[in-house]
């Protein structure tokens, strides 16, 4: 394997830039201060970093070590806090990886829930099913990794509600999403019954407008934007880790507030 630090070898200095988005990331979580160089990378990790691919390798190492961490410190009692709703922002702010004009907006008639894995009861949910189950609203700040918030007024079923009554293994490890824009994502089983994890379909107590995920989006108040999925199509409950969106792209899964 070629060594970086070889007398005379010089490790190409672009090797990272594919890397960007893993280096923030673990940069803004506190656990890179500085900048990060090769060789810190290798200190770090004990990997020869001189393939990108090897690069991607330690930098998830350093990342999923983290997530352990972090799922670990997770207090499922603690509350985010909330808001009075003098300070809701209306229109919320919308952000995708595409831009709004591009929003392909969900049919709510042909619209189904499919719910999978380790659950008792498959059957798929309409929106009317959806409404008949107890409600809860949270008035919760939205985070996002880009630098930006607000305060927003969301309403819908617990997700703990849901899971109960759809018999998941509440054991289980994770709770993934489908989503009509192709835009995976997961949680881990902690966060998904926490009591300020909701499946959203009203802001505001207004119906969700197209742009922020109708018929059903997740929001979640202890985790960052990226984490809560909208125009959600499919829920799975199960025990194998699924990267969401913005996971494989680097970005660390935990994404805890
Ligand atoms: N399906 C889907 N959900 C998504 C995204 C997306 O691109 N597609 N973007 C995420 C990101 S990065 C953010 S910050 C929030 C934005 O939600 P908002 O438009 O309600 O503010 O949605 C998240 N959920
Ligand atoms: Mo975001």
């Amino acid at each position: 394997m070629r060594s970086l630090f070889r007398p005379g070898s010089r490790p190409d200095p672009h090797i990272l830039d594919d890397h960007r988005p893993e280096i923030r990331s673990l940069e803004r979580r506190g656990l890179l201060r500085g900048g990060l160089s090769l060789g810190a990378l290798t200190m770090l990790t004990g990997c020869d970093v001189g393939e990108s691919s090897a690069v991607g390798k330690a930098l998830r190492a350093v990342s999923s070590l983290n997530d352990g961490v972090q799922a670990a410190l997770f207090d499922p009692n603690r509350l985010a806090p909330e808001y009075p709703e003098s300070r809701v922002l209306k229109p919320p702010r919308f952000n995708a990886y595409y831009p709004i004009e591009e929003i392909r907006p969900v049919d709510g008639e042909a619209w189904r829930l499919e719910v999978a894995g380790l659950v008792e009861n498959k059957r798929s949910w309409t929106r009317q099913d959806l409404a008949a189950l107890p409600e809860k609203e949270i008035i919760i700040r939205h985070i996002c990794v880009e630098g930006w918030d607000y305060i927003g007024q969301w309403s819908g079923v617990p997700l703990r509600t849901f899971l109960e009554r759809i018999g998941a293994d509440l054991k289980a490890r994770y709770v993934s999403f489908k989503t009509a824009d192709d835009y995976p994502s997961s949680i881990d089983m902690a966060t998904a019954l926490h009591p300020q994890t909701l499946l959203a379909t009203r802001y505001a107590r207004e119906t969700l407008p197209d742009p922020f995920g109708y018929p059903l989006r997740l929001r979640t108040a202890t985790k960052l934007g990226f984490k809560n999925p909208k125009w959600i199509t499919a829920i799975e409950v199960g025990n194998v880790y699924q990267a969401g969106y913005w996971e494989s792209r680097g970005f660390n899964w935990f994404s805890g507030l």
